[in-house]
């Protein structure tokens, strides 16, 4: 028999919370799903891309600079590579330049297997023509969290423009199910308009996407070039480079896989009329031209009279420049989000680089592989709203899907759902309710005795109810 004044607050409690339910569900009914952004890291040197090895709970934070960073799931952020002139000084930063991509290879946590413990980085080098390199490290086999710097082997070197300080992409992946290619992003290689006509030059590695082995070595004799040519490759035994999956692309900064369908979605910045995002199946044979710079988005590029080349590929939603709602000056390629929000399940979430900041999503019919009419939605007043987002420089994923939007001044937020007013309520009673009776059954209080909340309790309910999307990282 409990105690007279637990039965009455149990009692008010029960009735509260049942109101409190049925108000929530009436306002369900009438309202979309609230999403936030909510911040991860700040006080970061121009960062601009996070990401994690399949199964890991850290986050790896890439700055411009030459550092990446390792943050623990507590918050704890420390230094897991120094290539930039604070440390190996291998890289030159200079406009676009810089530690530009980062890819952890999908063996990274099998131990034993080829790529155990092993990532990929994409920068720009301080040779006299600067040109873009795609280097391996190994993590340090005595601390998880420091890569070891000696480990260091160039896979690929592509040659630069010297001079030109812009377009030079970096973005790196590995498509799932492909453990053994790594795609590479290349610019145009700088300047405006493509003056060199290089990304639809098939002897130029430059304005493509790239597609190599890292497990082989096609080149014995050369300590510079440690990969293979993936024998499916389009242009192997036929004119243009063997290196090349895909060509057409300007400045094709920030792309991704979908973790689960392995389609290829690529934001590709445009010049001065269109920005645009392209997209190949996983099944897609390569050898697409996406049609730079004859094609800018689904125009004709003002700067020339070129015929459009036979085949080019249209982006699957272009942009035009300027500062409204769907508008922008530089696409951020994004990701189909595939974390535990499930109303966003399959929506493509990008951005521009406008001051500000632009956050959208749009999502694929998976027979036409177009845009849905209707789909393309503006999250920017939703998920920008009172952050400090001024330039947003890249999307992210973590191993679990939750998406990341990165600030190249200095911070990083990931989308979390937003407690609704009615949740909050309900969540209130709940825990004075449920407070209260833990006590009561634990020890029954002499009469007159104040009842109140557990702390402990009512942080542990809180985390309870703090969504799935918290995974792999605390607040
Ligand atoms: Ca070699
Ligand atoms: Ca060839």
């Amino acid at each position: 028999m409990l105690p007279q004044p637990i039965d009455r607050f149990t009692t008010v409690g029960r009735d509260s919370v049942l109101a409190a339910i049925a108000l929530a569900i009436t306002l369900d009914a009438s309202s979309a799903l609230a999403v936030e952004a909510r911040l991860v890291a700040s006080g970061l040197s121009q960062p601009l891309f996070v990401g994690a090895p399949t199964g890991d709970t850290r986050l790896f934070i890439v700055q411009k600079g030459g550092q990446i960073l390792v943050r623990q799931p507590d918050g704890t952020t420390s230094t897991f590579l120094d290539i930039g002139s604070t440390g190996a000084n291998l890289i030159n930063t200079s406009g676009e330049r810089g530690l530009l991509g980062l890819a952890f290879d999908p063996n990274f946590a099998q131990a034993g297997a080829a790529g155990f413990g092993t990532f990929y980085v994409d920068y720009v080098d301080r040779s006299s023509s600067n040109n873009t390199v795609v280097a391996r490290y190994q993590v340090s086999a005595s601390n998880p969290n420091v890569a070891d710097p000696g480990s260091r082997q160039t896979v690929i070197s592509v040659l630069q423009p010297s001079g030109l300080d812009n377009h030079k992409a970096g973005w790196i992946g590995f498509r799932p199910g492909e453990p053994d290619n790594l795609y590479i992003a290349t610019g145009d290689g700088g300047s405006g308009d493509d003056p060199q006509n290089r990304a639809q030059n098939l002897n130029d590695d430059l304005g493509k996407m790239l597609r190599i082995n890292v497990r082989g070595d096609d080149f014995a004799a050369d300590a510079n070039r440690n990969y293979s040519i993936p024998s499916t490759n389009p242009f192997v035994g036929q004119a243009g480079n063997d290196e090349i999956w895909a060509y057409g692309l300007r400045n094709p900064y920030r792309d991704s896989f979908d973790r689960q369908t392995g389609d290829l979605w690529i934001g590709d910045v445009g010049q001065n009329s269109r920005e645009e995002v392209d997209f190949a199946r996983a099944n897609a044979a390569g050898g697409a031209n996406y049609g730079w710079r004859v094609r800018e988005g689904t125009i004709a590029n003002p700067a020339y009279s070129d015929p459009t080349p036979a085949g080019a590929v249209d982006p699957i939603y272009d942009y035009t420049h300027g500062s409204g709602a769907f508008q922008g000056i530089a696409v951020i390629g994004g990701y189909v989000y595939r974390g535990p929000v499930s109303e966003l399940q399959g929506q493509y979430f990008f951005g521009d680089y406008v001051s500000g900041g632009r956050i959208w999503s749009l999502k694929l019919d998976p027979v036409t592989g177009k845009v849905i009419p209707g789909s393309l939605t503006d999250w920017t007043a939703t998920l920008l709203r009172g952050t400090r987002i001024g330039q947003i420089s890249s999307f992210g994923e973590d191993a679990f899907g939750n998406l990341y939007v990165v600030d190249l001044g200095g911070t990083v937020y990931t989308l979390v759902p937003e407690p609704a007013t009615w949740m909050l309520t309900v969540a209130g009673l709940g825990l004075l309710l449920l407070a209260a009776r833990r006590r009561a059954v634990r020890s029954a209080p002499a009469r007159g005795q104040a009842c109140e909340p557990d702390p402990q309790l009512f942080r542990a309910m809180l985390s309870r109810l703090s969504p799935a999307a918290c995974r792999g990282w605390r607040p």
